[in-house]
């Protein structure tokens, strides 16, 4: 699989803006909170990063779930990850990552869990991964929440956040080996859960494949004259006179005494004649001929581009409604 899509999901300042900026390594990739307690991500925006191995990870942030300005209802969640999902016809979801701050006193992810079914359906608890953000305050929050991940059999992961101290105000930068170690417990999670599908868009998927194969069949053959030209070869015959030799029977008088006593003798000679004969030689002349040749119709994805322009267009048009 080259391509890996995962939607941020939990509660606001649980750190799902910073983890995006830790994932591409860049300090101010998107604006992060303060030490305000404000909500600061107020759309779904969508970020790809490469990872090692050529794969791409789209990363789907969202705002925060308990938004102290509640800027997003659940179904917008959805209506706009569809709508960023549908430009690149992607038509599933690889994880749902529920962010759960270690630091905070909350047990949220019970409550954003119950939205995500209310929103996605039961089965999307199967495409689950719970992330851990921020370092452990207390063994027992930890251990507390290990055990409700457990219980709701969904996997959970440790992660750590390039962040600012908020105490000192210093820039604290995640270790490079700490961060590839991160991403790579990350995706083995990633990849254990169960792909979520999203009908809406399987179904818009299937609608452009169906359609612009419709068109492609509808499209009349074209034709195209061809000219070229052939060697036609035949025999030509050629007659011409021969000398030949035949034998011929003579006769003559037989001695001297044969001329009175009217005896002669006869004998054999070659005779030269002259005859006809046929001979054939090999020839060949170039013929013009002429052809319809049938053009081959333009590949498939000529008629998905076109008609993937229309319908994700529409589709998108009528989730903005
Ligand atoms: N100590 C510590 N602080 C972190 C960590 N990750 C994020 N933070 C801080 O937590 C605050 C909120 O982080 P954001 O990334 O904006 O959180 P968010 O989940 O995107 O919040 P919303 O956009 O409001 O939903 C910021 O002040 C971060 O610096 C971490 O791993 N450790
Ligand atoms: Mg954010």
């Amino acid at each position: 699989m080259m391509e890996l899509n995962v939607m941020l999901i939990g509660d606001t300042r649980v750190g799902k803006t910073s983890f995006v900026n830790t994932i591409v390594n860049r300090r101010d990739w998107k604006r992060v909170g303060g030490d305000n307690g404000e909500s600061t991500t107020a759309e779904v925006s969508e970020c790809t990063t490469q990872l090692s191995g050529g794969k791409k990870l789209n990363i789907y942030d969202t705002p925060g779930m308990n938004d102290s300005r509640l800027r997003l209802s659940n179904k917008e969640i959805r209506t706009k990850l569809e709508y960023h999902l549908s430009t690149s016809l992607t038509t599933a979801v690889d994880a749902f990552l529920v962010f759960e701050s270690l630091r905070s006193e909350a047990i949220t992810m019970r409550r954003n869990l119950a939205t995500l079914t209310q929103t996605f359906g039961p089965q999307v608890t199967q495409s689950c991964v719970v992330v851990l953000t921020k370092e452990p305050q207390s063994e027992g929050r930890t251990r507390n929440l290990l055990q409700i991940c457990s219980d709701l059999k969904v996997p959970a992961v440790f992660w750590e956040n390039s962040h600012v101290e908020p105490d000192s105000g210093v820039w604290k930068s995640l270790d490079p080996k700490k961060l590839t170690l991160q991403i790579e417990s990350l995706l083995t999670k990633i990849r254990a859960v169960k792909k979520y599908e999203l009908t809406n868009l399987q179904a818009l998927k299937n609608d452009i494949n169906a359609e612009a194969n419709r068109r492609r069949d509808a499209e009349a053959t074209q034709y195209e004259t061809k000219n070229y030209t052939i060697q036609v070869p035949y025999m030509e015959a050629e007659v011409r006179n021969v000398t030949k030799q035949r034998p011929v029977v003579k006769d003559k008088w037989a001695g001297g005494m044969g001329k009175m006593l009217g005896q002669k003798k006869t004998y054999v000679v070659m005779e030269n004649y002259t005859d006809q004969e046929t001979i054939y030689h090999e020839r060949s002349r170039e013929e013009t001929k002429t052809h319809q040749v049938a053009i081959p119709k333009r590949p498939i994805e000529f008629y998905i581009d076109i008609v993937k322009k229309e319908r994700v267009a529409a589709f998108k048009r009528q989730l903005m409604q």
